[in-house]
């Protein structure tokens, strides 16, 4: 049998090695947390974890210089589940030619030795209505049995004047698979708002319709008059009109929420009530900050929030500062075991996205028992007094 002779770029072989040392090195729990959570000291996903195949042309006679052909600028953002026994997290990645686009990634261990998978999601397209940008998919297992993927689906706003090359008009793009391989595209979400992002489907049906999380905006950046964390309801998935919208958990003047906020992944169903990761954003002088913080609501009323932690639960720290849109954290999937471990998969500065873990037992007890927002410095300083009070005892 003659056997072709397959010619590779030179440095081919050393480029899987070095990928493959890149792809096993293990990631450390961080000690001397705050007792809520744990961080870990490398980031879970980077752009240097994109497939050797899917940035170099491996055809020698095509790319006789080994040369890069495909550039990935950044990896963030990611839904999560568990599947098939492994950690999925399905990443943001965004090419250096500024699209995103879905891919999923698995690890056995939840923290390190993410892989992606061979090839990046194929995600249907409304026909004749392309999306610009698609990107922060939250991936909920519903209990209709299909696993949904709603998404930001960005377009350029065709009411723009001309000259105008970058207004853009947001919604909340639909998918649902079996597979997570094969999606079928539903229609974008019908809402009342002009714009929608961070829009986020309840796993539970709520007296037969599904609930859906939504956060109304007026601009593609600014809320506007709109804004907060909304709680809707669709019939039927096919046709997904959101009815009864109203807003359970507003932005509010000089909280870590004050310019705007959205929910993260889908709650986690505790015995003592939904628990929610959100995030918050307030402006400074160095721009938009983006912290994540934690409330719960009711089992029974998804609508009523029941505990409200003052202020962020997260923040940038460190490295995390600093990326393509610098002091952010944002955070769009989670994982909880059933053995009520749980991992927090946050991005940092839109850059490269990370894990924090803890148990819903902790984040249950955090919700409950931090100190509620007095809103004014004198209520912070008599809430700090009446720890001390307390602790005379301990000490
Ligand atoms: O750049 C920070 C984040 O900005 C947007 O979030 P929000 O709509 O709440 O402002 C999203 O584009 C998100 O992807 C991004 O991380």
């Amino acid at each position: 049998m003659i056997t072709e002779q397959i010619t590779r770029i030179p440095n081919y072989a050393e480029l899987m090695k070095q990928h493959e040392q890149f792809l096993a090195i293990e990631n450390h729990k961080i000690l001397h947390g705050n007792g809520i959570y744990s961080r870990y000291n490398n980031p879970v996903v980077t752009e240097n974890h994109v497939p050797i195949h899917w940035r170099y042309d491996l055809n020698a006679e095509t790319n006789p210089h080994g040369m890069e052909r495909i550039g990935f600028n950044a990896t963030f953002n990611a839904g999560a589940m568990k599947w098939n026994g492994k950690f999925l997290v399905c990443v943001r990645v965004e090419g250096n030619d500024r699209k995103s686009f879905f891919a999923m990634a698995e690890s056995d261990t939840g923290v390190d030795n993410f892989r992606f998978w061979d090839k990046p999601c194929v995600i249907p397209e409304i026909p004749g209505n392309p999306d610009t940008n698609v990107y922060d998919m939250r991936l909920v297992a519903h209990e209709d049995g299909w696993i949904y993927g709603i998404f930001c689906t960005e377009r350029k706003d065709p009411n723009a004047p001309t000259n105008d090359t970058s207004s853009a008009v947001a919604n909340a793009g639909i998918v649902r698979t079996k597979d997570l391989i094969h999606f079928d595209r539903l229609p974008d979400l019908i809402s009342n708002s002009g714009q929608q992002r961070n829009v986020v489907i309840h796993p539970e049906f709520v007296d037969g319709k599904y609930a859906i999380y939504t956060r109304p905006q007026d601009g593609f950046i600014d809320v506007g008059s709109g804004g907060g964390i909304g709680l809707g309801f669709i019939t039927d998935m096919k046709n997904p009109v959101v009815e009864n919208e109203q807003i359970i958990f507003g932005k509010s003047y000089h909280t870590v929420y004050e310019l705007k906020n959205g929910l993260g992944p889908a709650p986690i169903k505790t015995n003592e009530g939904w628990l929610h990761l959100a995030h918050g954003v307030r402006n400074t002088a160095a721009g938009l900050r983006y912290t994540l913080y934690l409330f719960m609501t009711d089992l029974n009323d998804i609508s009523r929030v029941i505990y409200k932690p003052a202020g962020h639960f997260m923040a940038p720290q460190n490295d995390e500062r600093i990326g393509d849109v610098s002091n952010v954290l944002f955070s769009n999937g989670w994982i909880a075991e059933e053995n009520g471990d749980v991992y927090i998969y946050y991005a940092s500065s839109d850059t490269r996205l990370h894990v924090a873990t803890s148990t819903v037992e902790k984040l249950v007890d955090y919700c409950k028992n931090s100190p509620v927002d007095t809103y004014t410095s004198g209520g912070s300083v008599r809430t700090i007094l009446d720890l001390i009070e307390r602790n005379k005892n301990f000490k």
